[in-house]
């Protein structure tokens, strides 16, 4: 490798949860219904006909899994705050037990040495303002920058990095226009609203963020998938383009440049997503609010997304590698797309600093009979996606920070408790918490510095399970 082969002594090492995955505790102290419950309990909507009821049971557990992060030897923890444990109805009546809960987990995490790094929005919307039209009426903007006000001015005198939103394609995409997930709408049309609604409110949240914390770095998730053509053919270049301007470009140029993508605009007329090129949603001054500075982008990556034209001319994912070297989750392992989409990033769009926000794999590997647990796919996954961070760094992109999906094996979302993503096993049948090799290696690879970390000493299972 050519420059620096290690992370510097500032690189911010760090694991990510979302509260729906991991807290349960769902009908407690007070917490409102969201629209996961909800969608959870529609039959036929999760693999495993599972719910976020119990997950993990974070919401009891949580000083032992500061305890997990501890012995990881992170620096930081990325959680997501649950909007309805908070204001029960989406608006108005704090519900003071459910601050309390985020105020004694951001001083464990602080006492424990370790930077809160909350996400306000990661996808669990108060029912209350779902049954008023959700992400689709306007006012939910309002409520947004009304939680935002209430959550900063109880947490923001100890925490620093805050996150609007988690990852606006998915919310929009997947939860109102394929319907895969809540509210499970399939109505195209009402996901361009809802996408220019979740950018809005991220913008007009900024204000009540830096108001009520000092020295304030706020930023958004975006969850990048970098197109690639399946071949050189013209008809393949531009499905990739296409792609790019749906999946990426939709939500970076607003952000970054205070306009839709005309390009993109144009294909949605063409496939009848939208009756003209004005997006009738888009009020004077939203771009403004919109596109305001950011301290960081948070970026999301898991792979990249190869494209050719489908036939009726819209782009389609290819998959171009067996079917035995996809993750659980029928993701193709490719890091180099990391390097190249955190670069493209950084020319296109500048944001003065980077996060990693989530990278990780779900493999369904379990403890063997010695109560180990063997994942050696997801440890090459983190040291190679490392190494193509670093690569990035080297090549001028500032990416500043890593987190590591997950942190914990959890609820994942359509899919049920199927999917493991977790750097520790959990057993839900009585909640122990068992480290896997990668977390051991990851364990390494913080200490180290370095992607490809020195070798193991050897550790008993037994005596690290929690
Ligand atoms: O589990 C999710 C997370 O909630 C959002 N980003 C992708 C992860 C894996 O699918």
């Amino acid at each position: 490798m050519n420059g620096r082969e290690t992370f510097p002594a500032d690189f911010v090492w760090g694991a990510a949860t979302s509260a729906y995955q991991i807290e349960g505790a769902t009908e407690e102290d007070g917490r409102g219904e969201s629209i996961w419950d909800r969608f959870a309990s529609t039959p036929k909507k999760i693999a495993d006909r599972s719910d976020g009821r119990i997950a993990c049971d974070h919401y009891h557990l949580w000083p032992k899994d500061i305890q997990l992060l501890e012995w990881l030897g992170v620096g930081a923890y990325r959680f997501s705050i649950a909007w309805p444990r908070v204001l029960p109805q989406g608006r108005g009546t704090i519900n003071e037990k459910g601050l309390a809960f985020y105020d004694a987990l951001v001083d464990g995490l602080l006492e424990a040495g370790i930077e809160p790094f909350p996400t306000l929005y990661h996808w669990d919307l108060p029912q209350a303002l779902e049954d008023e039209g959700g992400w689709g009426n306007r006012e939910t903007t309002e409520a947004f920058a009304e939680y935002a006000e209430v959550v900063t001015r109880r947490l923001g005198d100890r925490v620093r990095h805050w996150v609007t939103h988690n990852e606006p394609w998915c919310i929009a995409t997947l939860g109102h226009e394929h319907g895969h997930h809540a509210p499970g709408h399939k109505n195209v049309g009402l996901a361009l609203k809802v996408a220019h609604h979740l950018l809005l409110s991220h913008g007009m949240a900024l204000e009540p963020i830096r108001r009520n914390v000092r020295d304030a770095q706020v930023g958004i998730v975006h969850i990048l998938s970098p197109a690639e053509p399946a071949s050189e053919n013209d008809t393949d270049r531009n499905a990739a383009r296409q792609f790019d301007g749906l999946f990426n470009r939709w939500f970076l140029d607003p952000l970054f440049r205070g306009r839709y993508p005309k390009d993109a605009i144009q294909d949605r007329k063409e496939w009848g997503h939208l009756d003209s090129i004005e997006l009738p949603f888009v009020h004077g001054g939203d771009l403004e609010l919109i596109s305001q500075p950011l301290d960081f982008l948070g970026v999301n990556y898991y792979s990249r997304t190869v494209v050719k034209a489908g036939r009726d001319g819209r782009p389609e994912g290819v998959r171009v590698v067996p079917k035995e070297e996809l993750t659980d989750m029928g993701w193709e392992v490719y890091p180099d797309g990391l390097r190249t989409g955190l670069k493209r990033i950084h020319t296109d769009y500048s944001p003065p600093r980077i996060f990693v926000t989530e990278n990780g794999a779900a493999y369904s590997a379990g403890p063997d009979a010695d109560g180990r647990v063997h994942d050696p796919r997801r440890v090459e996954y983190f040291r190679g996606h490392l190494a193509a961070i670093l690569q990035a760094k080297n090549e001028g992109v500032p990416v500043d920070g890593y987190f590591a999906w997950s942190l914990l094996d959890n609820f994942e979302w359509a899919m049920g408790y199927e999917k493991r993503f977790g750097l520790f096993w959990v057993d839900y049948a009585n909640q122990k918490r068992l480290p896997k090799d990668s977390a051991h290696d990851f364990k390494r690879i913080v200490q180290s510095g370095r992607p490809h970390p020195p070798a193991e000493e050897s550790h008993s299972a037994q005596e690290e399970t929690t």
